[in-house]
């Protein structure tokens, strides 16, 4: 072959100044628009001045200005642009870069006694004038009872005369029937409504039959090796379940797993427990089912429980310890260490003030609501608290890290949620220490990568180091300030929930199985090639709930149907890469379509939580349950609202 005939054509680099940017492109710019007529010029020097004015007025808004306009929009109405929409709408903050533009759009009008005022009515309108003169009634306690549930409810309206329970336990109880026979009517459960509801009810139908084959009665299911383990011994699965099935309207399923419960889960017996996860897991689910279904063999079960785990309150400083002995009653700090997690501290008082307020019976709440004053007490950065606490001195540990993940999470959802549980009328200072918490994390927590401007929170090492590291955990977070908002918090947090919500999103849809990672690190200062990235240990998928949460969240407060066609993205990627021939499992890695390490573990909270998120999130009635009338625990039991 003759090579000099060949015509070799080669594409060199070309020198950008030269191009968009440089006199060339000035140059020709030039003779474009000499080349223009008078009227072609007109006309575009006032589409530009139209633009800056535009511009201006868009740059020139924030709370200030918008706080009446704020006032008179009802909730409902409320459409948060989904994600690309909203992005190329509200425009990049640049929060890392540019402190004082974020410090005027996220404080410039959080005053603390507005912000207070700011509570809602009944129909999601927030009001700025007394809160305690529009603040619903209380809750009633809903009766969902099915029909054939009912011989149930009569059997404990028997049980409430024979047993030989204390007069105010009896007392409170028949008035708590009296609520149920009131509202027998009200907001029946009907089961699955539409195709996706109906798949997540053939997931957990799946998740349930291997669970009841391979490991009943035991904490959670081995899918893969038809197994089971026990880390309590507490049947966590069925009873972190109780009322999924209740509100899916699993009618056997739930009667089987009622007759378990009633029949052999029993509390005295010689077996160290974690308070914190038998709190939000068994006392939670006991608690929601018997509200839920009105039945006292669930009330029953959770005050016996309660009784053996309030022995870890009485340490010298009135900070719980982290375990107690069910039989013995006998409480002590965690054996790794001298320290409780500061998360597990604070996140009993849903579940000891309802149980309290189930039975009459005041030593819950107190227990729990002393520890409320203590941390209150407590020096904080900027409302930000360390992730451990010494229950021995009632201190926080020194150095230790701040977080919105691990060890740290439910703290700031708990301030917020015990103050909507007693319609807004526990003490201030919850409420205050949730809205200075926020402007913290907003101040000393919150980055914007550099390339794609994913907002993300990251972790202050020995309580002063910043580290681009963010926790799925974390992803609760916009669920919770969205839910906070739709009650009178400020729109700062509206706007970082929505941020945040998209990055946790992302942290989801980067990955080539579509499923988050249980840790994900960002880019700080350009060190990394992609703005979101996945260390090899941080890559597992536990089937956890976190984000399922803050999409139910945004669905049922905007009603944008966005968020469920998110969530259905994220559901198909669960059954492609989690759901195994017994059951759904854990993966090891989220990185690889090919190679997922599936773990052989489901965990109790993928029924708890994960499915019935995803159920309320698919709801056709975005109301299935009334936020209004309901606060969810950690662990995604419904616990009623109200203020006695
Ligand atoms: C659950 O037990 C609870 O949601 C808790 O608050 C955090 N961890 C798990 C689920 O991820």
């Amino acid at each position: 072959m003759d090579l000099r005939k060949e015509h070799i054509s080669v594409l060199l680099p070309i020198n950008s100044s030269d191009t968009i940017y440089g006199p060339q492109a000035r140059k020709s710019l030039k003779r474009h628009w000499n080349q223009l007529s008078r009227f072609q010029k007109n006309l575009i020097c006032i589409v530009l001045v139209g633009l800056c004015i535009f511009v201006f007025f868009l740059v020139s808004y924030d709370d200030t200005t918008s706080k009446q306009s704020k006032i008179e929009q009802p909730l409902e109405h409320i459409q948060i642009a989904p994600f690309k929409d909203r992005h190329e709408n509200l425009g990049q903050l640049h929060l890392a870069e540019a402190a004082p533009e974020r410090d005027r759009i996220f404080h410039s009008t959080e005053s603390k006694v507005e912000e207070v005022n700011l509570a809602a009515n009944g129909n999601g309108i927030p009001h700025d004038d007394n809160r305690n003169s529009i603040d619903e009634p209380p809750a009633m306690i809903q009766n969902h009872r099915r029909e054939n549930n009912n011989h149930q409810s009569h059997e404990h309206e028997n049980e409430v005369k024979i047993r030989s329970e204390p007069k105010d336990v009896v007392e409170n109880e028949e008035n708590v029937l009296e609520e149920n026979r009131r509202s027998d009517s009200a907001n029946d459960f009907k089961g699955p409504t539409n195709v996706r509801q109906r798949a997540v009810v053939d997931a957990f139908l799946h998740s349930w039959k291997g669970y009841k084959e391979y490991a009943w009665g035991h904490d959670n299911l081995k899918p893969i090796s038809m197994s089971y383990s026990d880390w309590f011994g507490l049947g966590l699965t069925i009873v972190d379940a109780l009322d999924a099935l209740y509100i899916m309207d699993l009618q056997d399923e739930f009667d089987e797993a009622r007759s378990w419960v009633d029949q052999y889960l029993r509390f005295d017996v010689n077996r160290d427990v974690n308070l914190f996860e038998v709190t939000i897991r068994v006392l939670g689910g006991l608690l929601s089912t018997y509200h839920l279904s009105g039945d006292k063999m669930f009330l029953d079960k959770a005050l016996d429980l309660g009784k053996r785990l309030i022995p870890c309150f009485d340490s010298p400083s009135g900070i719980p310890y982290s375990d107690v002995n069910l039989e013995t009653m006998k409480a002590h700090p965690p054996k790794w260490s001298p320290d409780s997690s500061t998360s597990e501290v604070t996140t009993l008082q849903l579940e000891f003030r309802d149980l309290s307020r189930s039975t009459s019976n005041n030593d819950f709440e107190m227990a729990a609501t002393k520890v409320n004053v203590k941390i209150h007490d407590l020096e904080k950065n900027e409302g930000l608290v360390p992730i451990f606490i010494n229950a021995n001195t009632g201190q926080f540990r020194n150095f230790a890290t701040i977080s919105l993940g691990a060890r740290a999470d439910s703290y700031y959802e708990y301030l917020l949620k015990q103050w909507l549980q007693t319609g807004k009328k526990t003490d201030d200072f919850l409420i205050d220490d949730y809205q200075t918490a926020i402007r913290g994390v907003i101040n000393q927590l919150v980055r914007k990568t550099p390339n794609e401007k994913h907002l993300y929170i990251g972790e202050l090492i020995n309580g002063k180091d910043f580290k681009p590291k963010m926790d799925h955990l974390t992803c609760y977070l916009p669920g919770t300030l969205l839910l906070g908002y739709k009650n009178g918090m400020p729109k700062s947090h509206l706007k970082l929930a929505s941020d945040l919500l998209e990055t946790c999103y992302q942290t989801y849809m980067k990955q080539p199985t579509q499923l988050a990672p249980e840790i994900s690190y960002f880019n700080l200062n350009g060190e990394s090639e992609s703005d979101i990235y996945v260390k090899t240990n941080d890559a597992h998928n536990l089937l956890r709930p976190e984000f399922i949460e803050s999409l139910y969240y945004f669905y049922a407060i905007t009603g944008n149907k966005t968020y469920q066609d998110m969530g259905w993205t994220i559901f198909e990627a669960f059954n492609k890469y989690t759901k195994v021939k017994n059951g759904y499992t854990s993966i090891g890695n989220v990185k690889n379509q090919l190679n997922t390490r599936p773990r052989d573990m489901m965990e109790s909270f993928w029924l708890g939580e994960t499915l019935k998120y995803f159920y309320l999130l698919f709801s056709d009635d975005r109301s299935e349950i009334d936020l209004d009338k309901y606060v969810f625990n950690t662990e995604a039991h419904p616990l009623p609202i109200r203020e006695y």
